[in-house]
């Protein structure tokens, strides 16, 4: 199979040459330093007891046989620890204070709930002491799942019911467009609840030495992290450092400060000894937070061409019993971005978000993206199925001409809009459309159950600003330390290119430096798709200036006959340094079209992806290499989500996934090579698009966001002979497939 990706790719543009990963040789052979690899020296280890039931009153919490057990140094309940303020919430919407404790008080809220943290001198005592806590508790009822939340009493004191926010979004009344449309189109579509799945579960060395706590944390969000430990501990800023080892992935799970971890922290400094705490894949099944876990629902009113005219969607999340960070985010994000791409006169969105007695819900790759696509793409592709229409000119009719200004959405930008038609045309294109459908209604004719699926959706890559510095060193060498993150995603090698070009030296001659609170600038980190877009400018700028300084340099010491003509001997011994904030001054968006082609087993329900086809509109490509990488891990956790991945909790509030066993990851014989092509590449999108001097957009969550819709619609379609497929519950699990297969229309 001929991939076009790879033919763009090896044109020799001079800015997207695709250098290996240079961070890969450590990790490849095991010579990185994760948390876990650090060294311990005397450090204390933590474990905690964990709540085995969903909703009750701690009427009990003993200690005693712990406090006394063999290497167990210090036990701690909620009792014990300051009267810390509830972790902090980004105010994205009017919402509920979450209550947010560190340690259950009086009452626990989920399954996996810390209760108490015991610290031992080896990881085996301090676990074996937290066995010997014993907890009373008198069982309340467990609200499990967004319906019993809205029917049951509010979980909390003070609150009037278990909703968080309510945000709307409306341009007028779907009811009067409703009158003038030829058909009301239903859809509704429930997503799992799931758990991020790094590689490398949670961890935290809270290392004390002196007067100074350093926290080796693997976070993507690292000076947030620090400013939220600073805070709530009280320590003196100079005296707190964070320091992001090498890390195992993040995806939204590693965006904010856990409990446990400031746990550990304030332990470390109330103590004034080294406290180490590493998390077990089971303990972050139950107790990290979740993604998605909403039930999307929408209408369509479509005119008899397939213009939509009115859009209504209720989006509900599940917010679990405690906030992240970011819990609002996806709820907020879904409803802002909505129509997506299209032009829709009328709008009238409403996200709302439940508290249960569950684990948190936070951002989970894609965090509403994937969830908004998911609402227009079923809308198009049901509403093609009910007027008769392609599926590709239904989506085309909907889009934004180039003169029309008119939009519903304030969030997409126009032009967003106008590139979807390219995306589309090209998607079509370089499937072979035509030829692709008929060859599946040959197949379908022959008894075959295949379907195609189409997702155009939108990717907006995050706001605000980043920073970096860069340093050119005596010894001819250069540095770049960036306010950034990365997880695994390859910044180094990233930035080292971007500022290689600006300087006109060698990628070998670059170092890279980030998340190190003593020696990396301030900064947001890895979140929303905006690390290259918004951390790769600030790269970009500072490098820039370095350059310019430089040049100023070799400028005066060529004039000075007595220097010698050496710029670099006249450095000083620190360097010389350039530093830069960038702020974006507005969203950079990314978008794509993704083309799926299912078959799907009629005797078992079994789903398998026969083939992708994918243009991606990032903009310009850094390296090429990295953003395939992003691409195709995003479109594998895409691919979890749409057909096996599901965090399950029964109706006591048990969670029956609490193991690698039981929630069903991705397999890589899952998966077929995707067909790859990038927009920029085929001559068709106007140079200068990006807000941003890298004239570029993410690529972080694109992948996420394009694999559910495209893998549910192409599974829809397989099923059309029955009739529409009605609502989706994801994942569709073969049983699921086969239950769908056996109702009859
Ligand atoms: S879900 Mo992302 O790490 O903003």
């Amino acid at each position: 199979m001929v991939d076009p990706a790879l033919g763009a790719d090896r044109q020799p543009r001079q800015c997207e040459r695709s250098p290996l990963r240079r961070e890969d040789d450590a990790l490849l052979r095991g010579h990185a330093q994760f948390v876990s690899d650090l060294p311990k020296g005397s450090a204390l280890h933590a474990a905690f007891v964990r709540s085995p039931h969903a909703h009750g009153r701690l009427l009990a919490v003993d200690l005693g046989a712990a406090h006394s057990a063999p290497g167990v140094l210090a036990v701690f309940r909620a009792s014990d620890l300051p009267r810390f303020d509830p972790l902090p919430v980004n105010p994205v919407c009017p919402a509920q204070p979450f209550p947010n404790p560190v340690l259950a008080d009086g009452t626990v809220f989920y399954v996996g709930q810390p209760i108490a943290m015991v610290l031992g001198e080896t990881p085996q005592a301090a676990q074996a002491a937290a066995e010997q806590v014993s907890v009373q508790v008198q069982a309340l009822t467990p609200v499990v799942g967004i319906d019993q939340a809205r029917q049951a009493a509010a979980i909390f004191p003070h609150w009037s019911s278990n909703c968080v926010y309510r945000q709307d979004w409306s341009t007028g009344r779907f009811e009067q467009a409703q009158r003038q449309a030829q058909a009301v189109v239903a859809v509704q579509v429930k997503t799992s609840r799931l758990a991020p799945t790094a590689l490398e579960p949670r961890g935290l060395l809270a290392h004390w030495e002196g007067q100074t706590l350093t926290c080796y944390l693997p976070s993507q969000a690292p000076h947030r992290a620090r400013q939220t430990l600073i805070k709530m501990l009280g320590i003196p800023a100079e005296q707190l450092h964070l320091v992001c080892p090498r890390v195992g992935g993040a995806f939204g799970g590693r965006a904010s400060l856990y409990p446990e971890e400031l746990a550990v922290a304030w332990a470390a400094s109330r103590l004034r000894r080294s406290v180490f705490w590493q998390s077990s894949r089971g303990e972050d099944l139950i107790s990290a937070s979740h993604g998605r876990a909403s039930v999307l629902r929408a209408w369509g009113a479509f005119s008899v061409q397939g213009r939509l005219l009115a859009l209504r969607a209720e989006l509900a999340f599940d917010l679990g019993s405690w906030a992240p960070f970011s819990a609002l985010i996806p709820g907020w994000n879904a409803g802002r971005i909505l129509p997506g791409p299209y032009a829709v006169p009328i709008i009238e969105v409403r996200s709302e978000g439940y508290v249960t007695t569950t684990a948190a819900v936070g951002i989970y790759r894609g965090a509403g993206r994937p969830e908004a696509a998911l609402v227009m793409e079923r809308l198009m592709d049901e509403g093609a199925r009910r007027l008769g229409l392609d599926p590709l000119a239904i989506r085309a009719r909907n889009l934004p001409a180039p003169s029309d200004h008119a939009r519903s959405s304030a969030a997409c930008p126009p032009d967003q809009g106008h590139r979807a038609l390219q995306l589309l045309a090209q998607a079509a294109e370089h499937a072979q459309y035509q030829t692709l459908k008929s060859q599946l209604e040959k197949e379908r004719a022959a008894g075959g159950c295949v379907g195609l699926g189409i997702n155009l959706y939108v990717e907006p890559c995050g706001s605000g600003w980043e920073s970096a510095r860069v340093t050119a060193l005596p010894n001819g060498r250069f540095l770049i330390a960036s306010g950034s993150s990365s997880q695994g995603q390859g910044h180094d090698t990233a930035f080292a290119q971007i500022a290689a070009r600006a300087l006109g030296v060698s990628t070998d001659q670059i170092d890279v430096i980030e998340a190190d609170s003593r020696i990396t600038p301030e900064g947001i980190g890895a979140l929303a798709s905006r690390s290259m877009a918004i951390g790769g400018s600030a790269v970009l700028l500072a490098a820039q200036k370095l350059a310019a300084m430089l040049a100023q340099r070799e400028e005066a010491t060529a004039s000075a006959p007595d220097r010698g003509g050496n710029a670099a001997m006249a450095l000083p011994h620190e360097g010389l340094s350039a530093y830069e904030v960038y702020t974006t001054p507005a969203e950079a968006w990314s978008a794509g079209c993704c083309i799926a082609v299912v078959e799907v087993d009629k005797a078992t329900g079994s789903a398998r992806l026969r083939r992708v086809v994918w243009i991606d509109d990032c903009g310009e490509l850094i390296n090429p290499l990295l953003a395939r990488g992003q691409l195709e891990g995003g479109f594998s956790q895409g691919f979890g989500e749409t057909f096996c991945e599901s965090i399950v909790y029964d109706e006591n509030g048990q969670i029956l996934t609490g193991s690698l066993l039981d929630y069903a990851l991705p397999r890589a014989d899952d998966l077929v090579p995707l067909e790859i092509a990038h927009l920029r590449h085929m001559g068709v999108a106007p140079p200068g698009d990006r807000p941003n001097p890298l004239n570029l957009s993410g690529v972080g969550e694109s992948g996420a966001i394009a694999a559910p819709a495209a893998l549910v619609n192409a599974v829809a379609d397989a099923l059309c002979a029955n009739g529409p497929v009605g609502d989706i519950e994801l994942p569709l699990k073969p049983e699921t497939i086969w239950r769908m297969m056996q109702q009859k229309h």
